[in-house]
This record gives structure tokens, sequence and C-alpha cells, in this order.
């Protein structure tokens, strides 16, 4: 076990906090619902995105400004994911039941998968990635963000395209495949990391949703920390 996870499982042990697993993958990739499957489990607290915030900010649709333009709002952002991945990741279980807590995507995203492709696609400036890194940074350092599972929906970029359109959320009308070849990259670079801090149960999302959700039950001793 790596030093990272090492100090993972000491600092739950004695904070006692409740096993996280972060569902991750690219655009259209089925997190919803695989996060749905396990809202059966009174043990789990699930967190889908907070799209419906990031549409409301003080009555601006912030994802609607950011495929707007990506040059001009990615900072902006961002900043926000940060702000409401962490709400999420570190606020406190709601009852006493709760020993596992399962969301959409995680700070460790924002920071090593979304950051990371605005930098490489020039959306963000050196100065506003730097900022950036400085959040996260702080963040690490100072609060327990870790992970204990990520679950990769793995999808390639054609197929979550076409799911995407089909799907017709307004924001993402004109976003092009090529945007998410990107990100797809983004997410294999993060993943394939020597030690991203917690074991990928990588699971192949480009089938038919009724085989993931076989998968997700096959693993769902895993998924669930051993907890169930
Ligand atoms: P699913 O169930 O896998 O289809 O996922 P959804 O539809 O629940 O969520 P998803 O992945 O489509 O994310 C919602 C939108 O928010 C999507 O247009 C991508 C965008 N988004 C989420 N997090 C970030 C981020 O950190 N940076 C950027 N640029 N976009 C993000």
């Amino acid at each position: 076990m790596s030093n990272i996870k090492n100090i993972t499982t000491v600092a739950r042990s004695l904070t006692k906090r409740p096993f996280r697993v972060s569902i991750e993958g690219n655009i259209g990739s089925g997190k919803s619902t695989c996060i749905k499957h396990f809202e059966k489990y009174n043990i789990v607290e699930t967190h889908p995105e907070p799209i419906q915030e990031w549409r409301n900010v003080s009555g601006h649709n912030l994802l609607g400004l950011l495929y707007s333009d990506l040059n001009k709002w990615s900072f902006a952002f961002q900043h926000y994911v940060h702000l409401s991945r962490l709400k999420i990741q570190t606020s406190p279980p709601s009852s006493p039941n709760v020993t596992v807590k399962m969301f959409e995507r995680s700070v460790q995203n924002s920071r090593h998968c979304f950051v990371e492709n605005a930098k490489k696609q020039n959306f963000l400036h050196d100065p506003q990635y730097q900022v950036l890194l400085t959040w996260f940074d702080y963040t690490e350092k100072n609060l327990d963000i870790s992970l204990d599972l990520i679950v990769y929906l793995r999808t390639t970029p054609e197929v979550v395209w076409e799911r995407m359109m089909n799907r017709g959320r307004a924001e993402e009308s004109e976003v092009p495949l090529e945007y998410l070849q990107q990100v797809h990259e983004s997410y294999e670079n993060w993943l394939s990391f020597p030690d991203v801090g917690c074991e990928v149960l990588t699971i192949d999302a480009n089938r038919d949703i009724k085989f993931v959700i076989e998968d997700l039950e096959r693993y769902t001793y895993k998924i669930l920390g051993g907890n169930h």
C-alpha cells in the first residue's frame, strides 16, 4: 500500500468520516445513473453534480456562460466548481447511519482533469492557472479531502458525444467532439498517475447501461468499502 493510501486510511479511522467514493467519467458517461443506483442503500449518502446551482449563481447561468466562451469563463467556473465540490466532499454526513458518501466528480477531478485541460487548451492564462493551483494546494494541505475509491466510467469520446447530443441539454448543444476528446485525454492522464491517492475501479461504460449496472452490482462490496 502506498504512503498516501496509508495516510488516507489513518485519517479516516481517526476522524471516523464515511468511506468516500467519487464517480468519475466524461460528460455523458452515465455517472448520474450510477449514483441513482446506490440511492437504495440507507448507509449511502449520494450527491449528484449540483448543475442547478451552477445554472443560477445569483441569477447567472455559469454553465451556459462557460460554453458560450470557454476563454472568458473557465476561471470563474473552475472557482465555483472547486467551492461546490469542496462543500459536498467535506460536509458531515446527514445521519449517523451514513457510512459511505458517494459523489459525482471530486475536488481532485477539478484540479487534475478540467483545470489541466483548460490550461492546456489556453482557456486559462498562467496567472489564473496558478491561482487555482494555489487554492487546491491550500485545500489539500488544510482539509481532509482524501478519497477512498474512484469509480471510473471509462468511455470513448465518440460514444459520449453522441449521447450528449441525444440528451439535448441546452448549454451543451454546441460542444464539439474535440472537447470531449480533450476531457477524455485529461481523464486518462490523471487516472494513470502512478499514485492517484486511492484505488481506481475502471468500468467499461461504452456498453449499454444494463451491463454497467451488472458490474456495479458485482463490485458493490468494493464500491461501498466493505460496508455492505
Ligand atoms: P452523466 O450522468 O455521466 O451523463 O453526467 P451528467 O450529465 O450528470 O454530468 P456531466 O458530466 O455532463 O457534467 C455536467 C456539465 O458540467 C457538463 O457540461 C460538464 C460540466 N462540468 C462539470 N465539471 C466541470 C469542470 O470542472 N469544468 C468544466 N469546464 N466543466 C465541468
